[in-house]
């Protein structure tokens, strides 16, 4: 197994394995000892930080690592915020949610809400994709250069749907997104789809990716950080839903993806790599959640790192090296 276009990134927040995995034994990552890395309390009105993206980004001021962080405040509303570190595990997040610049046209969709961003950097800039208040949940999109002024673009996808997740690169020639049609509420299904667009405005080429099976993965499923670029195929980290007696249990996993028809699906397991243990996975406004939203990737030494929201309430990290991740993926299949 060998990366595609991952560059390397030494200083990328790193613990190693210590004997076998707190996870079970044969998995192929481990949670970071310092967990929760961010805490529900950083800036000066949020309720809770989770569901959050991070990407390597160099700024003047020395800081390595920016994101766009899920703050929701006192008041329990939902937005998003830029943040950005030396090292991946301190974060410096604005108090003040993102103010996205926006077409000077009435009729540009509203915002009413932000949830649940993805950081995806693509050619010239980093795109953000998050779930987007407008009529009930939608896709959101914008881009930014430098992580303090950003631009937000047409939402791409109609209501009801989450978990947009644009692909690093263009497919066939076109940009390409993965998403979760969904309904107003807190739906209880959910499959994975593909689309294609041009320009980012207008998209189609829609292709059905994969659905809810069984065990932890059979109440709906939606994609994770954005697809990493093996020579495997993509490797994708999702999440997915199981309804217990007591609600709903997010745990995830990841699949491989074909690299030109990322709707053809290569391998996917059966188990979960992270599913709520740890009492701040399963304590906090929403228990029995661990919801991955971004990774890091060295591609000088194949180590990753996960971040993940945690019980709707803070940020967990967990490391791993993809090509065990991918080997146990193929060992797993079912
Ligand atoms: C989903 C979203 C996620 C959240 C999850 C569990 O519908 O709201 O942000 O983590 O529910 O509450």
């Amino acid at each position: 197994m060998t990366l595609k276009n991952a560059a390397s990134l030494p200083n990328i927040p790193w613990e190693e394995r210590k004997n076998e995995s707190d996870v079970s034994q044969d998995s192929p990552l481990w949670r970071y000892s310092g967990n929760p890395v961010i805490p529900r309390n950083l800036t000066a009105h949020s309720n809770s930080i989770f569901n959050s993206a991070v990407v390597p980004f160099k700024k003047s001021d020395g800081s390595q690592f920016a994101g766009v962080f899920r703050c929701d405040d006192t008041a329990r509303q939902m937005n998003i915020h830029a943040g950005f570190s030396n090292d991946g595990y301190k974060w410096k997040i604005a108090d003040e949610p993102i103010n996205f610049i926006r077409p000077n046209d009435p009729d540009f969709p509203t915002s009413d809400y932000k949830y649940d961003p993805r950081v995806v950097f693509v050619e010239d800039r980093y795109y953000i994709i998050w779930c987007n208040g407008y009529h009930g949940a939608c896709i959101g999109m914008g881009y930014t250069f430098d992580f303090e002024k950003f631009y937000q673009l047409e939402n791409p996808l109609m209501q009801y749907n989450r978990n947009g997740v644009l692909f690093p690169r263009k497919i066939n020639g076109n940009f390409a997104l993965l998403s979760r049609p969904s309904d107003s509420g807190h739906t209880p299904f959910g499959d994975i789809v593909y689309s294609e667009s041009p320009d980012l405005t207008f998209w189609g080429k829609h292709r059905h990716v994969m659905s809810p099976s069984d065990g932890w993965q059979i109440t709906k499923i939606g994609a994770g950080p954005a697809p990493i670029e093996t020579s495997e195929g993509w490797l994708l980290f999702y999440h997915g839903v199981l309804t217990s007696c007591n609600g709903f249990v997010y745990a995830f996993s990841a699949c491989l993806l074909d690299l030109d028809k990322p709707w053809k699906v290569i391998a996917r397991p059966k188990p979960y790599l992270i599913t709520p243990q740890k009492l701040y996975e399963c304590v906090g406004d929403v228990p029995n959640v661990a919801f991955p939203c971004a990774a890091l990737v060295d591609g000088a030494t194949n180590r990753i790192a996960i971040y993940y929201g945690c019980a709707d309430t803070v940020t967990g990290l967990v490391f791993g090296k993809v090509d065990e991740i991918v080997d146990w993926i193929k060992q797993n299949e079912g």
